[in-house]
Protein backbone atom coordinates (compact mmCIF):
# COMPACT_ATOMS: atom_id res chain seq x y z
CA UNK A 1 0.00 0.00 0.00
CA UNK A 2 1.33 3.42 -0.66
CA UNK A 3 0.83 6.06 1.63
CA UNK A 4 -0.70 9.27 0.95
CA UNK A 5 2.81 10.80 0.70
CA UNK A 6 3.16 8.52 -2.15
CA UNK A 7 6.08 7.24 -0.49
CA UNK A 8 7.54 3.72 1.70
CA UNK A 9 7.95 4.17 5.43
CA UNK A 10 11.51 2.65 6.35
CA UNK A 11 11.72 0.76 9.55
CA UNK A 12 15.52 0.44 10.55
CA UNK A 13 16.14 -2.34 13.32
CA UNK A 14 18.88 -4.75 13.72
CA UNK A 15 18.59 -8.11 12.38
CA UNK A 16 16.33 -11.17 12.06
CA UNK A 17 16.53 -13.63 14.71
CA UNK A 18 14.25 -16.55 15.85
CA UNK A 19 12.28 -16.82 13.23
CA UNK A 20 11.27 -13.21 13.80
CA UNK A 21 11.60 -9.93 11.96
CA UNK A 22 13.98 -8.51 14.78
CA UNK A 23 16.02 -9.52 17.46
CA UNK A 24 14.85 -6.53 19.35
CA UNK A 25 11.12 -6.20 20.77
CA UNK A 26 11.34 -2.47 20.51
CA UNK A 27 11.70 -3.29 16.65
CA UNK A 28 9.45 -5.87 16.37
CA UNK A 29 6.67 -3.61 18.50
CA UNK A 30 6.68 -1.11 15.80
CA UNK A 31 7.00 -3.98 12.78
CA UNK A 32 3.98 -5.75 14.12
CA UNK A 33 2.26 -1.97 14.58
CA UNK A 34 2.88 -1.36 10.92
CA UNK A 35 1.48 -4.48 9.49
CA UNK A 36 -1.42 -4.42 12.00
CA UNK A 37 -2.32 -0.54 10.56
CA UNK A 38 -1.60 -2.22 6.87
CA UNK A 39 0.71 0.58 6.77
CA UNK A 40 3.56 0.49 3.12
CA UNK A 41 7.13 -0.29 4.80
CA UNK A 42 10.31 -1.61 4.77
CA UNK A 43 12.13 -3.65 7.38
CA UNK A 44 15.77 -2.39 6.87
CA UNK A 45 18.38 -4.46 8.82
CA UNK A 46 21.86 -2.81 10.48
CA UNK A 47 24.93 -3.39 8.24
CA UNK A 48 27.44 -1.37 10.23
CA UNK A 49 28.18 0.92 13.08
CA UNK A 50 27.53 3.83 11.03
CA UNK A 51 24.25 2.89 10.27
CA UNK A 52 24.17 2.86 14.20
CA UNK A 53 24.91 6.70 13.69
CA UNK A 54 22.40 7.50 11.64
CA UNK A 55 20.26 6.80 14.44
CA UNK A 56 18.43 9.58 15.47
CA UNK A 57 18.88 9.17 19.38
CA UNK A 58 21.80 6.02 18.92
CA UNK A 59 19.29 3.72 19.34
CA UNK A 60 16.64 1.38 17.15
CA UNK A 61 14.40 1.41 16.01
CA UNK A 62 14.11 4.45 14.33
CA UNK A 63 11.84 5.29 11.33
CA UNK A 64 12.02 7.99 8.02
CA UNK A 65 8.97 9.31 6.30
CA UNK A 66 10.05 11.17 3.40
CA UNK A 67 11.94 13.90 5.48
CA UNK A 68 11.03 13.02 8.31
CA UNK A 69 13.25 11.05 11.16
CA UNK A 70 11.44 9.70 13.82
CA UNK A 71 13.06 7.70 17.01
CA UNK A 72 11.77 5.92 20.07
CA UNK A 73 9.22 3.19 19.87
CA UNK A 74 6.15 5.13 21.68
CA UNK A 75 6.99 8.70 19.51
CA UNK A 76 6.89 6.40 16.92
CA UNK A 77 3.22 4.82 17.31
CA UNK A 78 2.19 8.50 18.03
CA UNK A 79 3.55 9.90 14.70
CA UNK A 80 1.93 7.24 12.78
CA UNK A 81 -1.50 7.79 14.66
CA UNK A 82 -0.99 11.42 14.08
CA UNK A 83 0.24 11.30 10.43
CA UNK A 84 -2.14 8.50 8.87
CA UNK A 85 -5.14 8.16 11.27
CA UNK A 86 -6.39 6.28 14.19
CA UNK A 87 -6.40 2.74 11.91
CA UNK A 88 -7.05 0.53 14.74
CA UNK A 89 -9.62 2.45 16.00
CA UNK A 90 -8.07 2.24 19.33
CA UNK A 91 -9.07 5.91 19.95
CA UNK A 92 -12.43 5.15 19.95
CA UNK A 93 -13.03 2.41 23.25
CA UNK A 94 -14.25 4.58 25.92
CA UNK A 95 -12.80 4.38 29.65
CA UNK A 96 -15.33 2.39 30.24
CA UNK A 97 -14.68 0.17 27.70
CA UNK A 98 -10.90 -0.16 28.56
CA UNK A 99 -11.65 -0.95 31.86
CA UNK A 100 -14.52 -3.55 30.70
CA UNK A 101 -11.85 -5.19 28.35
CA UNK A 102 -9.10 -5.59 31.29
CA UNK A 103 -11.78 -7.84 33.41
CA UNK A 104 -12.63 -10.66 30.68
CA UNK A 105 -10.90 -13.35 28.78
CA UNK A 106 -10.53 -11.72 25.31
CA UNK A 107 -8.26 -12.27 22.48
CA UNK A 108 -6.65 -9.33 22.61
CA UNK A 109 -5.28 -7.24 25.37
CA UNK A 110 -7.60 -4.54 25.30
CA UNK A 111 -10.79 -6.34 23.92
CA UNK A 112 -12.19 -8.19 20.99
CA UNK A 113 -9.90 -5.64 18.28
CA UNK A 114 -6.34 -5.44 18.66
CA UNK A 115 -4.61 -2.33 19.55
CA UNK A 116 -1.28 -0.49 19.72
CA UNK A 117 -0.83 -2.23 22.82
CA UNK A 118 -1.04 -5.60 21.34
CA UNK A 119 2.00 -4.46 18.88
CA UNK A 120 4.14 -4.00 22.05
CA UNK A 121 2.95 -6.89 24.08
CA UNK A 122 3.87 -9.53 20.71
CA UNK A 123 6.99 -7.42 20.28
CA UNK A 124 8.02 -8.43 23.76
CA UNK A 125 6.06 -11.81 23.77
CA UNK A 126 7.26 -13.26 20.84
CA UNK A 127 10.86 -13.04 22.06
CA UNK A 128 10.09 -15.28 24.87
CA UNK A 129 7.37 -17.84 23.14
CA UNK A 130 9.90 -18.24 19.98
CA UNK A 131 12.96 -17.21 21.06
CA UNK A 132 15.61 -20.53 20.38
CA UNK A 133 17.16 -20.67 23.62
CA UNK A 134 15.98 -21.33 27.03
CA UNK A 135 16.43 -19.23 30.11
CA UNK A 136 14.48 -19.14 33.18
CA UNK A 137 12.11 -16.32 31.75
CA UNK A 138 11.73 -17.84 28.70
CA UNK A 139 10.44 -20.96 29.88
CA UNK A 140 8.50 -19.51 32.30
CA UNK A 141 6.29 -17.53 29.72
CA UNK A 142 6.00 -20.48 27.40
CA UNK A 143 4.79 -22.69 30.78
CA UNK A 144 1.51 -20.36 29.84
CA UNK A 145 -0.80 -21.44 27.39
CA UNK A 146 -3.17 -18.30 27.81
CA UNK A 147 0.40 -16.13 26.22
CA UNK A 148 1.18 -19.37 24.06
CA UNK A 149 -2.22 -18.95 22.18
CA UNK A 150 -2.33 -14.91 22.20
CA UNK A 151 1.53 -14.99 20.36
CA UNK A 152 0.26 -17.86 18.09
CA UNK A 153 -2.73 -15.51 17.82
CA UNK A 154 -0.70 -12.41 16.90
CA UNK A 155 1.14 -14.40 14.46
CA UNK A 156 -1.11 -15.80 12.52
CA UNK A 157 -2.98 -12.92 12.01
CA UNK A 158 -0.16 -10.47 11.22
CA UNK A 159 2.44 -12.73 10.12
CA UNK A 160 1.45 -15.70 8.32
CA UNK A 161 1.38 -14.79 4.48
N1 LIG B 1 12.81 3.69 24.40
C1 LIG B 1 13.32 3.11 23.17
C2 LIG B 1 14.20 1.92 23.54
C3 LIG B 1 14.92 1.38 22.33
C4 LIG B 1 16.10 0.52 22.74
O1 LIG B 1 16.44 0.40 23.94
N2 LIG B 1 16.78 -0.03 21.76
C5 LIG B 1 17.94 -0.83 22.03
C6 LIG B 1 17.81 -2.20 21.38
S1 LIG B 1 16.49 -3.15 22.05
C7 LIG B 1 19.17 -0.16 21.41
O2 LIG B 1 19.11 0.33 20.30
N3 LIG B 1 20.28 -0.15 22.13
C8 LIG B 1 21.51 0.35 21.61
C9 LIG B 1 22.27 1.14 22.62
O3 LIG B 1 21.72 1.39 23.72
O4 LIG B 1 23.40 1.50 22.29
C10 LIG B 1 12.15 2.69 22.28
O5 LIG B 1 11.04 2.47 22.81
O6 LIG B 1 12.33 2.62 21.05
Amino acid sequence: MTQDNGGIIKLYGFSPAWSLPDCSPFVMKIDCYLRMTRLQYELVHWQSLRDMQRAPKGKLPWIEDGEKKIADSDFIISYLQKTYGDRLEENSLSPSDRAAALSMRRPYFMGRVPTSLDAAMYGFLAHLIYADYESPLNSHAKSFVNLRSYCERMRTRYYDS
